[in-house]
């Protein structure tokens, strides 16, 4: 217990011009500029709606290559350690290309993310994303992931939460829930269905959220199917293992543990 290393997938959401103002000296370079989120769900990427960051944290953008071809933005301790990790050897702090700033900063920033549903996505803020686990930048999958659910629905219920943290409505309105697995007793968006079913009012119900975390969780996995992608009609269990190698492959992601 605890022992165990937890290993993320980290998908590659690439920064589309203009370059929000932290990242504005790397606009005029021949790289290529990721916000790089961990997931444990990499099949669910069919329905990816936002990205999440930490409105307080600190994140930095990061040389991926010794050439500084792609750069990644996360946090320092998530850089540090992918500094040890084989698939970036020369990865480290001493390759910080910007930052330190803050999460509030990337704000409205708008990502290419692999196969989401539509292009761009944006930058929004979470506030229990946690810099203490994983790179500090999480993809958004409402359908899915409850967190992912109450907290897109609280920026869309709540215009004096968009106001606070300067969250325009075409960041945000846009956007809703996007069926990608269905998942027996749960139906086609199933974060949705268990949010409602324990009446989860907001991002910050920890407890609820956890229950409706887990039940979400384990049906999705052993009962779910695709219902969208190259495995439409397959169950996720059967396929999540492909669909993760394909990305790796595509240079669409990386392996990050910590
Ligand atoms: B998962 P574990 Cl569709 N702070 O990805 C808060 N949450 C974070 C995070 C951080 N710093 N880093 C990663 N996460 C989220 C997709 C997903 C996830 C779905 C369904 C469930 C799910 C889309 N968001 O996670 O504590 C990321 O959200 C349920 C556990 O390391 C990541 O996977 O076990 C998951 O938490 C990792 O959580």
């Amino acid at each position: 217990e605890g022992v165990a290393p937890q290993e993320y997938v980290l998908i590659k959401m690439e920064v589309l011009r203009p370059y929000p103002e932290p990242l504005r000296a790397l606009e005029q370079q021949a790289c290529r500029v990721y916000l790089a989120a961990a997931t444990l769900r990499p099949e669910t990427m069919y329905g990816q709606t936002n990205c999440w960051v930490q409105p307080d944290g600190e994140y930095g953008a990061y040389a991926l290559s010794a050439d500084g071809a792609e750069v990644l933005v996360m946090t320092a301790r998530a850089a540090r350690n992918l500094a040890y990790q084989d698939v970036a050897p020369e990865f480290g702090r001493e390759h910080r290309l910007a930052g330190p700033f803050l999460g509030r900063e990337l704000l409205g920033t708008a990502l290419r993310s692999p196969r989401a549903p539509r292009t761009p996505i944006y930058v929004l803020p979470m506030l229990t994303v946690s810099t203490g686990k994983g790179t500090g930048v999480v993809t958004s999958v409402p359908s899915d992931a409850p967190d992912d659910y109450r907290a897109l629905q609280d920026l869309r219920e709540k215009a004096a939460l968009r106001d606070k943290y300067g969250v325009r409505d075409e960041w945000v309105l846009p956007f809703e829930p996007v069926p990608i697995i269905e998942v027996p007793g749960y139906g086609c968006l199933p974060a949705m269905a268990a949010c409602e079913q324990l009446k989860v009012r907001s991002q910050n119900d920890r407890e609820l959220l956890a229950r409706a975390k887990d039940e979400v969780y384990l049906r999705g996995f052993y009962d779910g199917r695709l219902l969208v992608g190259a495995y439409a009609g397959q169950r996720v269990q059967e396929v999540k293992q492909r669909i993760r190698q394909e990305m790796l492959e595509a240079g669409e992601a990386l392996l990050y543990s910590e």
